[in-house]
């Protein structure tokens, strides 16, 4: 069976090509050209779910669709469904990270509690979708360490490691992944 990854971001592919397992052939939506929909919900469902829709009509296949993002809790959350935004058009992660640090030198907070979350969304063609969403919490780590995986994964020390998502062995990243979490909870859901 084939399934459109509702996605431009190749950080995500091989993290959700591991965690289906080889059971599905996998295309893209960049592959397929289908445009990036403007992600105007406030939340993390809402934006997974909006994406997981858009792609299945575009393509008139079932589609899967990941919305994350970095919360940083003395950032009330920030930057959250905002992660890809703060690393502006250029998708420059290194300013993403380092817009994270200045802010919490700006108001002086020690505390580096945050948590990575995913939304994953499930659409039929002119059917349902399903969603659900998973965590993983941490502490951030300044000044970022390891050139692994993507995004802000150099900041962040999942709890009971020592090792930045950034230095891990990808596999390692995927035992204990937010994006892991949340494909248990699918599997469930589709399942039960
Ligand atoms: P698509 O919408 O096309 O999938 P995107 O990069 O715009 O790509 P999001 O809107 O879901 O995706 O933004 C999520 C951002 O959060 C992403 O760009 C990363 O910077 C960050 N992020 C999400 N999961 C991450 C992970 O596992 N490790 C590091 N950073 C992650």
């Amino acid at each position: 069976m084939r399934i459109v990854v509702a996605t431009h971001n190749a950080g995500k592919v091989p993290e959700i090509s591991a965690l289906l397992g080889g059971s599905y052939e996998l295309v893209t939506a960049g592959q397929l050209n289908l445009p990036e929909p403007d992600e105007t919900e406030s939340t993390f469902t809402g934006n997974a779910m909006l994406k997981a829709r858009h792609a299945a009509e575009l393509s008139g296949e079932v589609s899967l669709a990941d919305d994350s993002g970095l919360s940083v809790a003395a950032l009330d959350g920030a930057p959250g469904i905002f992660s890809a935004r703060w690393a502006g058009p250029g998708k420059d992660f290194a300013v993403a990270m380092k817009k994270v640090e200045e802010r919490l030198e700006e108001i002086g907070a020690m505390d580096r509690t945050a948590w990575f979350t995913s939304a994953l969304a499930v659409a039929w063609p002119d059917g349902p979708c399903v969603v659900v969403q998973g965590e993983v919490h941490g502490q951030l780590t300044f000044p970022p360490r390891g050139d692994r995986g993507f995004g802000y994964d150099p900041l962040f020390i999942p709890n009971g490691g020592d090792q930045t998502f950034g230095e891990m062995e990808p596999a390692a990243k995927d035992a204990i992944s937010h994006r892991t979490v949340a494909f248990a909870k699918l599997r469930a859901a589709l399942i039960d």
